[in-house]
């Protein structure tokens, strides 16, 4: 038998899962690992912060199918992880976080950066272990089919430098995808799903998180054009049906009174397809029948439900699609179409002196923008009014943190998603935001992305201050000068522009998109806009 490194046998079986790229910040510790990678033909992508590698690795799943990888030294660097790995828990994302750790020998006798990371991470992962040589290859394989068992979600991994170069037998028999959920038997579940829906008069769908990476897009289409239901989605599912068909009806997720419910609540029939309620700001209550469709078990928290199909959604989709409909006149197309015009009033007033509002920076991004453009969201009132207005129209084009809603994402997931696809990528990111995670900038330039960061200057958290105000208190805190973003995109390299009004807004995306050079566009926004 042939032996090898540990760190090596780590390399290979993330190069036979299809791991071709890591994005990490390594310590001394990690060095070996380094090197194993290296060596195995796997890309290194060297970020600024350790939880950007998370939600890269986040978005570089979702994007590709695959496993994400992210990379981090001991102590330190797994805590600055935490943010990242509390995203990918609560958003649902299949990532492999490895860090270093401390020689085992010296525990009880030496504490220099070393903190109990099993114990750390074990609230918001699905598995945490060390690797050891004794059970590496178990311990990895376990991992690895974690992430995507079930509903998909992080888990961690800890090698001390001590042991990345102990030898072990080396098993370089391929490592199989990762198992999706055992398909149940759902021949008298579909059965009983056809019967709800012969009855219902005004079914609706609504769409979630867990669409990738099996992309049930087409029979989501044809089972909402047979049925004559509106499709409802959420921040993580938005473009599953494109915001120009005639039955989408908007979107949930991001305030208690979306104005998505008034459709959800005159249904008389939910068909939850890769829906997690971990999207909504408010308890799921809705009563109607609820068809559950998804690839993981209704828990954690189960909603109430009428009927249950777990498995592959294209397949169950297509056991439905035959059901013979009896849907009110007034249902379907003609309730979207009249919804639609009850809620997208435009503004009536204009915006304060050389400052825009939001919703002319998403009419002209999406006048100026291929309709495969992507677009990630950072958190804020920037991102409640982009959730609920960009017209996403194409399936998995958009990408938020939305279960644990974390500022410092948009940035690292734009990165991520314009390095694997190289298509235009559109970053909306408030002031605050952007400043926790300025450094990245730098990657967007070293990878020649073509990328167009719009950071929406109002010098304050906008979505905390308004709360003060809403809450009759002082504004406290909550207010902060920027810096001067002409100079910080001159020092990353970055072309740039500053935006005051819709001409200068529509001039500067043409610009950024036909030259696919990283730009940076300071948006003067007006944010009496948001409400
Ligand atoms: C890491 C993190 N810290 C704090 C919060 C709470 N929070 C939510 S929105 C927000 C304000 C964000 O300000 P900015 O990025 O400028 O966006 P704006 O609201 O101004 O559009 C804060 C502090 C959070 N969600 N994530
Ligand atoms: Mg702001």
């Amino acid at each position: 038998m042939e032996h090898t490194f540990l760190a090596d046998l780590l390399a290979n079986k993330l190069a036979n899962t299809g791991v071709d790229v890591v994005f990490g910040l390594p310590g001394g510790e990690n060095v070996e690992v380094l090197d194993a990678l290296r060596r195995r033909g796997i890309q290194f992508v060297l970020v600024r912060n350790e939880s950007s590698a998370i939600f890269m690795a986040d978005t570089h799943a979702r994007i590709t199918g695959h496993i994400g990888v992210a990379l981090t030294t001991l102590g330190p660097g797994a805590a600055n992880a935490y943010a990242g790995m509390a995203h990918a828990w609560l958003d649902r994302s299949p990532v492999l976080l490895i860090t270093a750790q401390s020689d085992p020998k010296l525990i009880g006798k030496y504490t220099h950066q070393m903190l109990d990371l099993q114990n750390i991470f074990r609230p918001i992962s699905k598995f945490t272990a060390p690797i050891t040589p004794e059970s590496a290859n178990e311990t990895i394989e376990d991992a690895l089919a974690m992430t995507k068992s079930g509903r998909p979600g992080p888990v961690h991994l800890s090698l001390p430098a001590s042991l990345a170069l102990n030898q072990i037998n080396n098993l370089l028999e391929a490592v199989s995808p990762p198992p999706r959920t055992a398909a149940r038997d759902n021949v008298e579940s579909i059965d009983r799903a056809k019967n709800i829906l012969t009855a219902s008069r005004r079914p609706v769908i609504i769409t979630g998180l867990g669409l990738e990476p099996e992309k049930p897009y087409p029979q989501l289409r044809k089972l909402a054009e047979s049925l004559h239901a509106p499709v409802i989605d959420t921040p993580k599912s938005k473009g599953a049906l494109p915001a120009d068909h005639p039955l989408f009806a908007g979107m949930l997720g991001v305030t208690a009174t979306d104005p998505a419910y008034k459709v959800l609540d005159e249904s008389d029939c939910i068909i939850a397809i890769g829906f997690d309620v971990v999207e909504l700001v408010k308890p799921w209550s809705q009563p109607q029948s609820l068809i559950w469709i998804s690839n993981w078990e209704n828990q954690d928290p189960r909603i109430d439900s009428a009927c249950e199909l777990v498995g592959n959604l294209n397949n169950i989709l297509d056991a439905l699609l035959d059901v013979t409909p009896n849907v009110d006149e007034a249902w379907g197309e003609n309730q979207v179409s009249a919804w639609r015009e009850a809620h997208h009033p435009q503004p009536t007033v204009d915006p304060a002196p050389n400052r825009v509002f939001p919703s002319d920076v998403l009419d002209s991004i999406r006048e100026h923008t291929p309709p495969e453009v992507i677009v990630t969201t950072d958190v804020g009132s920037h991102k409640i009014f982009t959730c609920l207005h960009w017209q996403a129209l194409r399936p998995n084009t958009f990408f938020v943190s939305n279960g644990l809603s974390v500022m410092g994402f948009g940035l690292a997931a734009a990165i991520a998603a314009a390095r694997q696809t190289r298509k235009p990528t559109i970053c909306i990111t408030g002031d605050a935001g952007l400043a926790m995670v300025m450094g990245e900038l730098a990657l967007a330039v070293e990878l020649d992305l073509p990328l167009i960061v719009v950071v929406m200057n109002d010098s304050a958290l906008d979505l905390i201050r308004f709360a003060q105000k809403r809450k009759n208190l002082q504004v406290f805190g909550t207010e902060f000068a920027n810096p001067d973003y002409e100079k910080i995109a001159a020092g990353f390299a970055l072309s740039f522009a500053r935006i005051t009004n819709r001409n200068e807004c529509d001039l500067a995306v043409t610009t950024a998109i036909a030259s696919r050079k990283p730009t940076l566009l300071e948006v003067m926004i007006d944010p009496a806009g948001y409400r």
